[in-house]
């Protein structure tokens, strides 16, 4: 049986662009459950990325077909799966015209800062697919629906380590004796994440120029991999990353963890970030359909419940692992990145919560699931994929034929 909170939707169409992916397929399950008409637009190129670099995630999903299938079989619920590159725009605009979203989700970008920074190829290929790609989408609402509400996914990691607090999208200055309230300075640390400033930009300059609805996620790291729907059947599993291109330090640390692995703590493991449980991304951006933005509003929200140092993540996961009898030794590797090791932090997060977001907290309870998820499936772990995979330092300007 599937649960659902009865939460009203009022039939909203929900259209997921990335929705085979991890966030987005969480998601597309967590609305359809509640009642939204879910359309789910992916042209299914994570997959092809594991393919090419010979990747796999720890858990074996099915394809993207059998997913919707098996959702409708066991929930009564349809969702719509067009597999369409939202770089085509023409194929895009025939997806969005025949569906008639009110509301429109954008995770569909190629998220992995390592990736990004494999080779100029790579690098070009991110910020084309994500910056393109984005503008395709807004056009798309401009011409078809201007009251489509757009919600994309930007991330924390567009602000940077600036040695001040970060706000939620905007900081006032005073300069000179004048006062004004301006977009929060951006400092992205690879190409991806610039390629989301990037968006940041296109967005905020649209919802002035055509009025457009838009609301920016930025959202902090993911860890996890069950919600209410992914564990209905197993067939709806979700993707769990943990090689050193795609996978993100919490997630890859549990794995870590369960294989006996030292975990790897880049440099001095100081880098702090926000970070929240897959349960909550699904939910806040329920909240953020459920209260759109209003047209011609740019609208930021920190997406994250609790900020971490690599170090405290490492602790924690050596303490929790303990517990379970796994002996986690915790080593410090060289830094593959270009980044700030140790350095002041205070991100604000307050805006999803007044919303009503409750959050799902990193407590020991969570951290035992998570490890007895990953005790679960460990036999899938292939040890090599875990290395840190590639160096901001080195990015080459020669064709991609990285291999992991
Ligand atoms: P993912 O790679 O698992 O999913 C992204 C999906 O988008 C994939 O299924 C991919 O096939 C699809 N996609 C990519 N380019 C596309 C295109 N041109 N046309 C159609 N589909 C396309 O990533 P994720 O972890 O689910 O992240 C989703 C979004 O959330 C991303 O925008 C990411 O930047 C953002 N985000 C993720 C995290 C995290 O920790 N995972 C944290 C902050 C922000
Ligand atoms: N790190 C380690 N050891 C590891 C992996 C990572 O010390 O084994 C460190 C990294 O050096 C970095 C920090 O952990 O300082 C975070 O790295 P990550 O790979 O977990 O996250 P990141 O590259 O920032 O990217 C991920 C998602 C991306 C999203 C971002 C949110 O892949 O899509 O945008 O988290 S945020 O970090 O807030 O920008």
């Amino acid at each position: 049986t599937i649960p659902h909170n009865g939460t009203s939707s009022s039939n909203r169409r929900v259209m997921i662009i990335g929705g085979d992916g991890y966030c987005g397929w969480a998601t597309a399950l967590h609305l359809s459950a509640r009642g939204y008409a879910v359309c789910i637009v992916d042209n299914l190129v994570r997959r092809t990325y594991d393919i090419q670099l010979g990747l796999d995630t720890l858990t074996p999903i099915a394809t993207a077909q059998k997913r919707v299938q098996k959702w409708g079989e066991i929930s009564g619920k349809h969702i719509e799966l067009e597999i369409c590159d939202i770089c085509d725009y023409e194929a895009f605009g025939e997806v969005f015209r025949s569906f008639k979203p009110d509301a429109v989700v954008h995770f569909g970008e190629q998220r992995s800062a390592p990736y990004s920074m494999i080779d100029r190829a790579r690098a070009v290929y991110t910020q084309h697919n994500n910056v393109i790609g984005n503008i395709n989408v807004m056009f798309a609402i401009k011409e078809f629906n201007p009251d489509c509400h757009l919600v994309k996914l930007g991330t924390m990691g567009e602000y940077g380590t600036p040695n001040i607090d970060i706000e939620e999208g905007f900081i006032t200055i005073t300069h000179n004796g004048r006062t004004d309230t301006l977009p929060y300075p951006k400092q992205g640390n690879s190409f991806y994440h610039l390629s989301k400033v990037h968006d940041s930009h296109n967005i905020h300059f649209a919802t002035k120029a055509w009025k457009l609805a838009a609301t920016d996620l930025n959202q902090g790291i993911v860890y996890g991999v069950k919600t209410e729907e992914t564990v209905a059947d197993p067939v709806l599993i979700n993707r769990f990353d943990y090689d050193g291109i795609f996978g993100t330090a919490l997630n890859r640390f549990v794995i870590q963890a369960a294989v006996g692995h030292p975990l790897t703590v880049y440099g001095k493991g100081g880098q702090t970030r926000g970070f929240l449980d897959i349960r909550d991304t699904v939910r806040c951006v329920q909240l953020a359909i459920d209260t759109p933005a209003d047209r011609g509003e740019f609208r930021v929200f920190n997406q994250f419940t609790e900020q971490f140092s690599v170090n405290d993540i490492a602790k924690i996961v050596n303490r929790e692992g303990d517990k379970l009898g796994l002996n986690v030794q915790v080593s410090s590797v060289p830094n593959p990145r270009v980044e700030a090791e140790e350095h002041y932090y205070n991100a604000k997060h307050s805006k999803l919560e007044e919303l009503g977001l409750q959050p799902h907290l990193l407590g020991e309870n969570l951290m035992e699931s998570l490890l007895g998820f990953a005790l679960e499936y460990k036999d899938r772990v292939d040890l090599n994929l875990i290395k840190p995979a590639v160096d901001w330092r080195t990015t080459s300007s020669a064709s991609g034929t990285k291999t992991a």
